[in-house]
């Protein structure tokens, strides 16, 4: 059976899940990072160098980064729906899963740290502020994209979604002053409407690092 290996709070393990789930795999949470440790094992080694999850076992076969698991178990899994036939379509859909690592991610998870995971007696308002200008307007540029298609890589859901979904969960439920994006907003709401997105993505993270560490805690129960 696929193994996952990671925590169901993690930014990079929550796209590998999510997508574990739309494909309707059969797969098995193994508990790991953050409180869950194994990450120094020899054997977690074995799998992943890195020391980082996500990581997955198929089988006799590894795999570590969250992307590369994406399109692995998207194109595996799901040829021609998730992972695009189309060799142009799939391309696209792959530059919005790179953009999505090289820009959006970074200031929405500085947000994310400085909001969520930052004490709030030890929170820096214009750290917080710079970071949240710096998303919105990165995320400016899949707004004017979305103004054209559904969906990241055209107008049917695929594995050019579930990076920047996973994100924009994240910076729609921080508690910052957002611009309007209507675009987004949109997309935003039709992954709202997906069942996996709402049992994997959709998870309420807390406000503060004790709410986080309790339902990270809490998460045990998922995995083994
Ligand atoms: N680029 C990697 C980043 C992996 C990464 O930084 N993982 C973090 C969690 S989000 C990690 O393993 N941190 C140590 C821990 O959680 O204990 C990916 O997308 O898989």
């Amino acid at each position: 059976m696929l193994e996952i290996w990671g925590r169901p709070y993690s930014s990079n393990v929550i796209p590998v899940i999510w997508t574990a789930q739309e494909l309707q795999l059969d797969y098995r949470l193994k508990l790991a990072g953050g409180s869950f440790g194994q990450l120094d094992s020899a054997a977690f080694g074995v799998m992943n160098p890195n020391r980082l999850i996500p990581a997955i076992r198929d089988g006799d076969f590894a795999l570590w980064e969250s992307h590369a698991i994406v399109r692995y178990l998207c194109s595996k899994y799901s040829a021609g729906n998730f992972y695009p036939d189309d060799i142009q379509q799939r391309a696209v859909a792959d530059q919005w899963m790179e953009w999505c690592g090289s820009r959006a991610f970074p200031p929405v998870i500085q947000l994310f740290f400085a909001t969520v995971r930052t004490a709030p007696e030890k929170r820096d308002v214009a750290l917080i502020q710079s970071h949240a200008d710096e998303a919105a307007s990165v995320l400016g540029i899949l707004n004017e994209h979305l103004s054209h298609h559904q969906y990241v890589a055209g107008n049917a859901f695929s594995m050019g979604d579930i990076p920047l979904g996973a994100v924009a969960y994240r910076y729609f439920n921080v508690e910052v002053e957002r611009p309007a994006m209507v675009h987004l907003e949109s997309w935003y709401q039709r992954l709202c409407e997906r069942p996996a997105y709402q049992q994997h993505v959709m998870r309420f993270f807390g406000r503060n690092p004790s709410d986080w560490q309790a339902l990270e805690v809490a998460s045990a129960k998922e995995g083994d």
